[in-house]
C-alpha cells in the first residue's frame, strides 16, 4: 500500500469496523467491545471524527460496574452468544448485583481511558467540553475502584494475564505455572479464536486452560475481590498496567482543570504511581521495569515491551537514559520497518509467532512512541512513527513478525488503524 492510501485505508477500517455505537477490535475474531481497544480507537477516531470518539469512550462507559470497574469486553447484543469464547454465557454479568444491564466480562484491561478522553476533548473543545463532563466521574471512579479493591501499596494489581492485554507474555509464565489446570478446564467450551487464526500464532491449549481455570474461579466468587483475591493464584503488578494508570491520573488532572475542578490530588496520585515503580518494579542493572508476582514478591526477569512503557510517565533522565538503549538495543532492536516485538529478540521465550511472546504490536510501539515524544527523544521517536507507518503498509494487521515485519493475526484490525491516523497527523498539536 502507497504511504498516501494509509490515511483513507485506515478509515476505511474504522468505518467497516463501527458498530452502531462503537468499534469491533476486528468482525471475525472479536465481534465485542473491548475496553483498552476502544481507548486506542478512540484516539484515532478523534483524528477524524471526534464525534465518533466521544461515543465510543461514553458507550464502554456506559457499561461501568456499580463498583467502579470498567470491564474487559462489553458484549454485542446482537452478536451470536457463542460467537467469541469465553463470551456472555461463561461470564454471567446479568447475575451479579451492581453490573450494567448490557451483559459483559468481570475482569479489567490497562486503564488508558482517560487518557484517550483527554485526545478526545484536544481534537474538539468546544464539544468536548460537556464530553468531559459526563466522562469524568466514570474516570474518576475507574480509578477509585482500582486503589480500593486491587492496591498494592501505590499500584494496582492484576488477577488474570487478559487484564494485562498482552495476554501470554512470557512475564506471566512462573505465575501461571501455579495456576492448577488440566484440559478438562476447557472441556465443553469450543475456543472460537482458532476458527479465525493460526493456532502457532495463538496461546496454546495449555495456557487457555489456565486462563479459563482462573476466570472461572474469580468468577465464582462473585467478582468480588475483597472475597476472591486472598487465595487468587495469579496476582501481578504489571509495568504496562501502573504505567498507564499513573499517565491517566496526569491525563484526570488535565480533565479536572478544565472543569475548574481540584486537580492537585491526581497528580499527587500520578507522583506516586511513578515512585512506586521505580521503587517496586524498576531493576537498574536490567534497565528495564519487570512485573512482579505476589507468590513470591520478586520481579520476574523477563524483558517484555511493556516494561519500556513506564516511558510515558515523568522519569529520571538515566532511567529514561537506560530505557531508550534497551529499546534501540538488541532485545528491541527499534528500527523503521516493524514495530517494537513485544518481547526479547534474545530472550529465552522469543518466539516470533506466538501473539504476546514476541510478535510486533502497533499499540505498545504507540505507547512507548508517546514515551520518547515526551522524554523529547526525537531521532528514536522519528524511526518508530516510521515503523508504525511501514507496519500500515502491509496492511492494518493485528500484528507482525518482528524480524521480517511480515503481517500476523487478524487483518483489518481496528487499533492497528487507528493509531496510524494518530501518527499520520500533525504532531506539532501536542503539547
Ligand atoms: C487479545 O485478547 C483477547 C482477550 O481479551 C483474546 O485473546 O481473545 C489481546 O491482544 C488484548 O490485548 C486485546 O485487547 C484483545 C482484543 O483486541 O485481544
Amino acid at each position: 500500500m502507497a504511504e498516501h492510501d494509509l490515511h483513507s485505508s485506515a478509515v476505511a477500517v474504522l468505518e467497516a469496523n463501527w458498530e452502531h455505537d462503537h468499534t469491533v477490535p476486528s468482525r471475525r475474531l472479536y465481534p465485542h467491545q473491548w475496553s483498552w481497544d476502544s481507548a486506542f480507537v478512540a484516539v484515532g477516531w478523534a483524528r477524524v471524527d471526534p464525534a465518533r470518539a466521544r461515543r465510543e469512550l461514553e458507550s464502554l462507559l456506559a457499561a461501568q460496574w456499580a463498583d467502579g470497574r470498567v470491564p474487559q469486553i462489553v458484549f454485542n447484543r446482537e452478536t451470536p452468544r457463542d460467537a467469541y469464547f469465553p463470551g456472555p454465557d461463561f461470564w454471567r454479568s446479568a447475575e451479579v448485583p451492581g453490573a450494567p444491564e448490557r451483559e459483559t466480562s468481570g475482569i479489567l484491561q490497562p486503564p488508558l481511558h482517560a487518557v484517550a478522553a483527554w485526545e478526545v476533548y484536544r481534537a474538539d473543545p468546544i464539544a468536548g467540553r460537556p464530553f468531559l463532563e459526563r466522562v469524568y466521574p466514570a474516570l474518576r471512579a475507574q480509578h477509585d475502584y482500582l486503589r480500593r479493591e486491587r492496591a498494592d501499596g501505590d499500584l494496582a494489581v492484576i488477577v488474570h494475564p487478559w487484564e494485562s492485554g498482552q495476554d501470554n507474555s512470557p512475564s506471566w509464565d512462573t505465575e501461571l505455572a501455579g495456576v492448577e489446570a488440566g484440559p478438562e478446564a476447557l472441556a465443553g467450551h469450543r475456543r472460537r479464536d482458532l476458527d479465525h487464526s493460526d493456532p502457532a500464532d495463538r496461546p496454546t491449549d495449555h495456557d487457555y486452560a489456565r486462563y479459563v481455570a482462573l476466570a472461572q474461579r474469580y468468577r465464582d466468587h462473585g467478582y468480588r475481590d475483597a472475597e476472591a483475591l486472598p487465595g487468587h493464584p495469579f496476582v501481578m503488578t504489571d509495568p504496562l498496567f501502573n504505567a498507564l494508570l499513573g499517565w491517566s491520573d496526569e491525563a484526570l488532572a488535565r480533565i479536572a482543570e478544565v472543569l475548574g475542578l481540584p486537580a492537585q490530588h491526581h497528580r499527587a496520585d500520578a507522583a506516586r504511581v511513578r515512585d512506586a515503580l521505580l521503587a517496586q518494579l524498576y531493576d537498574a542493572d536490567a534497565g528495564h521495569f519487570f512485573a512482579k508476582g505476589r507468590s513470591d514478591g520478586k520481579r520476574v526477569a523477563e524483558f517484555a515491551v511493556g516494561g519500556l512503557v513506564p516511558l510515558v510517565l515523568d522519569l529520571p533522565a538515566d532511567v529514561v537514559g537506560a530505557l531508550v538503549r534497551g529499546a534501540t538495543g538488541p532485545r528491541f532492536a527499534l528500527n523503521g520497518r516493524v514495530p517494537l516485538p513485544s518481547y526479547d529478540l534474545t530472550g529465552p521465550a522469543f518466539d516470533a509467532a506466538r501473539y504476546w511472546r514476541g510478535a510486533a504490536w502497533v499499540n505498545t510501539s504507540w505507547l512507548v512512541l508517546r514515551g520518547l515524544e515526551r522524554h523529547g527523544r526525537t531521532s528514536e521517536a522519528a524511526v518508530l512513527r516510521a515503523a508504525i507507518r511501514a507496519a500500515g503498509r502491509v496492511g492494518f494487521r493485528e500484528y507482525y513478525d518482528p524480524i521480517t515485519g511480515a503481517g500476523r493475526g487478524i487483518a483489518d484490525f481496528s487499533w492497528s488503524a487507528a493509531l496510524t491516523l494518530d501518527v499520520l497527523s500533525n504532531e506539532e498539536e501536542r503539547p
